[in-house]
């Protein structure tokens, strides 16, 4: 059919309108522009448990953390990073305050919530003007008490205040700020609700809804850490929807599910790198993913199975590097070089220093931590002396490192002793844990 003059006239009238649509439309690379003049966004994202050992890019071999190794690819892998303790309450600590485990409040996995006087790296980036949230496991304030994320500078809280209860993977209820959330689906029927799937969805929203300003998002995932007390009842704490893609392995049965936590956590990292680059504010964004502690040998799990300690002496609770140092990768296009590996030492206490300076602001100038910005940035020496843990269950322990040297004091045969180690030496000796090759890091 011949077109009319009026038809052509609507379908340019149409396409102008379109093209003036278009035009005005947020394209990916406007936004990118757009959000280079606003101040960097902060993800920290913390595994639970996880071992030096365990992710692809630190030598795994058996579990597959596809999404992690690319980020480690696309960023920096640290050799040399250390968690705040080798348990949880204490390392989160030393994570939100900026204090190692010889001046922090909190040094043990007791019910000590942080006080008002505790200043908090959310409290700094709030103050800069960024939206805070936290989604998953807390620990450092029971409810009602001063120690609620709430009171401690987050605008927003999802998850479990109490780390017992963080144990279970399926529970009745968790926090929404300071609401207590009822579970409907596992109330009904148990094993419905799994929260690390959930706390994916909370961190990919509070990324959606806090792309247009600048966001502090921690996100403190609880795998792979075990339910105890099911693994007490029933053999088997590793608590997971589908031990896929490891079902058809000869392995225990925990051990699949280990594996499976761990690919499973991998896949949701991943997710939340796309939402990044789908809303175009990944190259204004840093991420850092690491692990508050060494691996454990509970819930049916253990250690070694899949070497999660990698080439490192010792797992959780201890002192030893197995227990402290931790997989840590940074990723942050355009500021952190591709495929970089930096083996500076660093501690959990820095990230508060490290954050406020990316904000263009300081941190509490009593904390202990320095900013490792520079060391995202490439340089491979901190200006700093030493770094320091302390540690009180089975009896009083300390470590230091300086330099190329640890020392670790604790109870052996009735007695304290100090053994002085030379870092990157082989420990012979400690038939725990097979040797890997140097390039993973060297063993402790
Ligand atoms: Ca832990």
């Amino acid at each position: 059919m011949p077109i009319t003059r009026r038809d052509f006239l609507r379908n340019v009238a149409v396409g102008t309108a379109s093209a003036a649509a278009l035009s005005c439309a947020p394209r990916r690379t406007d936004m990118r522009d757009n959000s280079k003049t606003k101040k960097p966004n902060i993800i920290f994202i913390l595994a639970d448990d996880l071992g030096y050992g365990d992710l692809g890019c630190y030598g795994q071999t058996r579990i597959k953390t596809p999404r992690l190794d690319q980020f480690a690819e696309e960023g920096m892998r640290f050799t040399d990073a250390y968690a705040g303790s080798t348990v949880c309450a204490p390392s989160r600590c030393c994570l939100m305050t900026g204090m190692h485990t010889g001046h922090a409040w909190v040094r043990g996995n007791a019910r000590i919530p942080l006080r008002p006087k505790d200043q908090t790296v959310a409290e700094t980036l709030k103050e800069q003007g960024y939206r805070t949230g936290i989604v998953g496991k807390w620990g450092l304030g029971e409810p009602d008490t001063t120690g609620i994320p709430n009171r401690q500078g987050f605008d927003y809280w999802f998850g479990y205040l109490n780390q017992r209860h963080a144990h279970d993977y399926y529970p009745d209820y968790l926090w929404r700020n300071e609401e207590r959330v009822t579970l409907e689906g596992n109330l009904e029927k148990p094993g419905t609700q799994y929260t690390h799937d959930m706390f994916t969805e909370e961190a990919l929203q509070f990324v959606e809804e806090s792309a247009d300003q600048p966001f502090f998002l921690y996100l403190a995932y609880t795998i792979p850490h075990a339910h105890n007390e099911l693994g007490r009842k029933t053999g088997n704490g590793m608590e997971v929807p589908s031990d896929e893609p490891y079902t058809d392995e000869k392995w225990p049965q925990a051990e699949k599910n280990t594996a499976a936590m761990i690919t499973r956590m991998d896949r949701d990292v991943g997710r939340l790198i796309d939402k990044l680059q789908d809303l175009g504010i990944d190259e204004n964004t840093c991420v850092i993913f690491t692990s508050d502690n060494g691996p454990h040998s509970e819930g049916g799990h253990r250690a070694d199975y899949f070497e999660s300690s990698g080439p490192l002496r010792g797992m959780k609770r201890d002192l030893y590097e197995g227990g402290i140092r931790v997989p840590t990768l940074a990723r942050w296009p355009g500021v952190v070089a591709p495929g970089s590996v930096n083996a500076v030492p660093w501690a959990f206490w820095d990230f508060p220093a490290t954050a406020a300076e990316i904000a263009g602001a300081s941190f509490n100038p009593e904390a202990d931590g320095v900013s490792i910005l520079p060391a995202l940035k490439g340089a491979d020496a901190l200006d700093r002396e030493y770094l320091y843990w302390e540690f009180y269950e089975r009896g009083f322990s300390q470590a230091v490192r300086m330099g190329k040297w640890k020392a670790v004091k604790q109870k052996k045969g009735g007695e304290r002793r100090t053994e002085l180690i030379r870092h990157g030496d082989r420990h012979r000796r400690d038939k725990r844990h097979r040797r890997r090759p140097s390039r993973y890091g060297g063993a402790d």
